[in-house]
């Protein structure tokens, strides 16, 4: 039996729909995020040494790395779905995509998380305005450039092509979904970049995403 280790609001819930995808039998473990720190529990550490969700075992393996896990699970359990063919063009864009959204996308989105953090967050009166001072020029000097092209490029290539890797929808498209919702969620995608909007309300519509989502628990990003 396949477990997922799941985290609340989380990039676990990708693994959670690509199993939906591949109609494979599954077990959901379930781990909530600290309300203050939102970290992971410990309890997770026992899992994976890192303590980051998604954690997956199955069959004696301890599988993480969300795009390592979607990648080993097609393999496994796909029998041929959800990966465009060996040695294909299509094969080479899916994997480019795999490895893009947390190589390249995530960090973008991932540091204007922190800064808006800093902003937002309890400081000293006298260091508050020297830290949002810094944070809003780190944003506007870096961060919102950097997000800004990522942006273009995601929605250039839902230009060229239906999906991500190409015509048929992939896991590459699955992994995707984060990067684009937490874009959507907190570094501005609106209307104004209507490929990825479009994207967004066709993933959210697919049944295997709704169903991944009664089994995973409240999910903050999945508004089109
Ligand atoms: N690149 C890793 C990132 C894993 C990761 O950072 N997961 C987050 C959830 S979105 C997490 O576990 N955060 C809680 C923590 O760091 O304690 C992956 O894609 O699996």
């Amino acid at each position: 039996m396949i477990t997922v280790h799941h985290l609340n609001n989380s990039r676990s819930q990708r693994v959670l729909w690509l199993l939906e995808e591949l109609g494979v039998a599954y077990e959901v473990k379930r781990y909530e995020r600290d309300r203050v720190t939102m970290l992971a529990p410990p309890s997770l550490k026992a899992v994976h040494p890192l303590g980051k969700s998604p954690v997956v075992t199955d069959d004696g393996a301890t599988l993480a790395e969300s795009g390592a896990i979607l990648e080993e699970l097609v393999e496994r359990h796909g029998g041929g779905r959800l990966a465009p063919p060996a040695g294909s063009e299509e094969r080479r864009r899916y994997r480019y995509w795999l490895h893009y959204a947390e190589g390249s996308a995530m960090p973008p989105l991932l540091l204007q998380l922190v800064f808006d953090k800093i902003e937002s967050g309890p400081l000293p009166f006298f260091v508050k305005p020297i830290a949002r001072g810094i944070s809003r020029k780190v944003k506007s000097t870096f961060i919102g450039p950097q997000l800004k092209t990522h942006l273009d490029f995601m929605e250039a290539a839902l230009g060229k092509s239906t999906w991500f890797a190409g015509e048929d929808f992939s896991a590459a498209d699955i992994q995707m979904s984060f990067p684009v919702e937490a874009a959507r969620a907190r570094a501005g995608l609106d209307a104004s970049r209507p490929k990825l909007m479009a994207y967004l309300a066709r993933i959210h519509a697919r049944p295997a995403y709704q169903r991944a989502l009664e089994r995973g628990g409240p999910y903050a990003f999945s508004g089109d």
